[in-house]
């Protein structure tokens, strides 16, 4: 049995260049495990807090200096000797010390620093690959046991728009998603594939191909749908067949283009009210292979998530993420009305390990699948990867396949595949 010794946290740059946490457990037995916590950059009003400096004299206000602090001085010295498999406990521990609903007080990358640590050091000390000890969390936890047999459908986001990029497109995230009965290498290779031929289209029409904060590129286009035009144009051009092979997704992320009670897009030439808007998303899924549609509405349109939901096709996903913010009583509500089929879930929208186990079985007990995904701002840590494989997540969404800080977790799947799970 390991326990802790000593915790150490630090600031490294995200891929943003922005300072985030990164914190290294050293057990009792002299060994260690790191770990970083990403950021968002369209962050939805439900998430837990992130702590930051706000000092405008280091990094813009960005620093997270005081958290690095929180953890130093006050938790690592208190979790010393502490048994490394008791994740529940230190993370129940964690949210008393914080006492808030949100993790105002320590702050939600505070707290997930910690808590990801524990995962990373308990797996370590059983040896076991990370993802297996994962899936063991949460069955001890819930009682429920997950039967570790697929790697979830990578979503690659290939043009990126809204709060990622600095274009004409208000949509932020136009995807691609190989067809799930695919094995993984192969989907990868064809998100691969596609994001190079996209490269070639865009050049031949004299589009940019500089890219935004995920890796995809971020092309002044007149229209989102030119944006689905160009996918739909790429997929054909590499062989495949759209709606066969690859299927499309949308992060709409429309808190950032919702003002004044109006949807504001450049497909149209006037505002957009709520049913009008829905009817031109609609219209959408009848043209293109669309397979998932994420936060089409603002977070708290509960009444017209509900009637988007009745009026899409029972095929496609309808992701919650801003909606939902992987926040228990926000999915309850949302299983209630029916509001959504799928949860997205970004470990630092909650900030410990346990309760994102925790509203993933409230997913699977009320019918809703799970998207488990990356951050804008990310680090080169893989624990995502891992994590989503022992949870069993329906799909990842890691960005674009470019990147050093997106592929390494497409890579760690990989690496799933190749070396541990050989599926
Ligand atoms: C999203 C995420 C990740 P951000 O909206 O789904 O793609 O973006 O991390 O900026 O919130
Ligand atoms: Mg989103």
């Amino acid at each position: 049995m390991s326990t802790i010794k000593k915790i150490l946290a630090y600031e490294i740059l995200d891929s943003r260049g922005f300072p985030t946490i990164e914190a290294r457990l050293i057990t009792s037995d002299n060994r260690q495990v790191n770990t970083s916590i990403p950021a968002g950059t369209s962050v939805g009003k439900y998430e837990a807090v992130e702590v930051r400096d706000n000092d405008p004299l280091r990094f813009n206000g960005m620093g997270v200096q005081s958290g690095v602090s929180v953890i130093n001085d006050l938790i690592g010295p208190k979790l010393a000797g502490v048994d490394t498999k008791r994740q529940a406990d230190v993370d129940q521990w964690l949210n008393t010390a914080d006492g808030t609903k949100n993790k105002s007080k320590l702050g939600g990358n505070v707290t997930l620093a910690i808590s990801q640590l524990m995962v990373k050091a308990g797996a370590m000390d059983q040896s076991l690959p990370l993802f297996y000890y994962v899936n063991k969390l949460y069955e001890i936890q819930n009682k429920e046991f997950i039967r570790i047999e697929k790697i979830p459908t990578p979503i690659f986001d290939i043009i990126n728009g809204g709060k990622h990029a600095n274009n004409t497109l208000e949509f932020q995230e136009f995807q691609i998603i190989p067809s799930s009965s695919l094995p993984f290498a192969r989907a990868l290779q064809i998100g691969a594939e596609i994001f190079h031929e996209l490269k070639d289209v865009l050049l031949y029409r004299n589009a940019n191909i500089s890219v935004g904060e995920e890796g995809g590129f971020a092309p002044n286009l007149s229209t989102n749908i030119d944006a689905f035009e160009l996918i739909q144009e790429t997929i054909s051009q590499r062989g495949l067949k759209p709606g066969l092979d690859v299927f499309f997704g949308l992060d709409a992320a429309a808190n950032s283009f919702f003002k004044n009670d109006k949807y504001m897009i450049k497909d149209k030439p006037h505002a957009l009210g709520r049913d009008e808007y829905l009817e031109f998303l609609l219209s959408l899924t009848k043209s293109y292979p669309f397979l998932a549609i994420e936060d089409p509405l603002e977070e708290d349109d509960f009444t017209g998530w509900s009637k988007f939901a009745q009026a899409l096709p029972t095929n496609i996903y309808l992701i919650g993420d801003d909606l939902l913010a992987a926040n228990k009583t926000r999915l309850s509500r949302a299983i209630k009305e029916k509001s959504c089929t799928t949860m997205l879930v970004k470990p630092n929208q909650i900030g410990t390990i346990s309760e994102v186990l925790d509203v993933i079985h409230e997913a699977r007990q009320g019918g809703i699948n799970y998207v488990i995904s990356h951050r804008s701002g990310e680090t080169n840590d893989t624990f995502v990867a891992d994590f989503a494989v022992g949870v069993q997540a329906d799909f990842v969404k890691f960005g674009a396949p470019s990147r050093g800080e997106r592929v390494s977790k497409y890579n760690r799947l990989w690496r799933i595949v190749r070396e541990e799970l050989k599926i």
